[in-house]
């Protein structure tokens, strides 16, 4: 076994006062630091995302522009490229995130899938040159960028396990929905609290 972390979009717009903030989004970041900072070692590879969306266009659509935002596909312009609301929240400790994955340049990038990393290597290629073959999911949104990444991971053959403690969604509906979705799919639905009881 080979196994990866993907923290999915600790960003600032994301989280409480962002943009686009979640409820939960500082507390699944500060949950994530304690999980590295105690299972770093069980982790292959750790992959960090961030959405990098352009700043001067409406990035395919995915920026309401001219009209209220519906939160489903048309969102308020965050994550914008170079900008405080697209850095990793300061409670995220990154200090051993191997690898940075930046998506969303023009365009609506809901998985890490649809992103590289700064040498320009997909996500899939990762994967393959590093040998992956279970990955574990924890970051936000729930209903959204960490259940497109889920199903990628999925669909690339990953053994995959999303914990429900480190994420958290848009709205509650669709956030329930996506994890039994992702069930549906082949993702283990669990707690971090796995990893303490792999530990014994
Ligand atoms: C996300 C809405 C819009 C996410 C990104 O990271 O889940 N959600 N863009």
């Amino acid at each position: 076994m080979t196994r990866a972390l993907f923290i999915i979009d600790v960003q600032n717009d994301f989280t409480e006062g962002g943009a686009l903030g979640v409820e939960g989004g500082a507390a699944v970041a500060a949950g994530i630091t304690e999980l590295l900072e105690r299972h770093r070692g069980e982790y292959d590879l750790v992959v960090a995302s961030r959405d990098w969306h352009s700043g001067d266009d409406d990035n395919g659509g995915h920026f309401a522009v001219d009209a209220e935002p519906d939160f489903v596909e048309t969102w308020p312009e965050h994550c914008v490229a170079g900008t405080p609301g697209a850095e990793y929240h300061p409670d995220l400790d990154t200090s051993s995130v191997d690898v940075h994955i930046r998506k969303g340049q023009g365009v609506p990038a809901y998985s890490i899938f649809e992103g590289t990393d700064d040498s320009g290597a997909s996500m899939a290629e990762l994967l393959v040159s590093h040998g992956i073959t279970d990955v574990d999911l924890v970051g936000i949104a729930t209903d959204y960028c960490v259940r497109a990444s889920t199903l990628d991971a999925v669909e690339h053959g990953q053994h995959v396990r999303v914990f429900t403690d480190l994420v958290a969604g848009v709205a509650a509906e669709t956030s329930e929905a996506a994890l039994a979705e992702l069930g549906h799919a082949g993702a283990v639905i669990t707690e971090s609290t796995v990893l303490d009881e792999a530990a014994q």
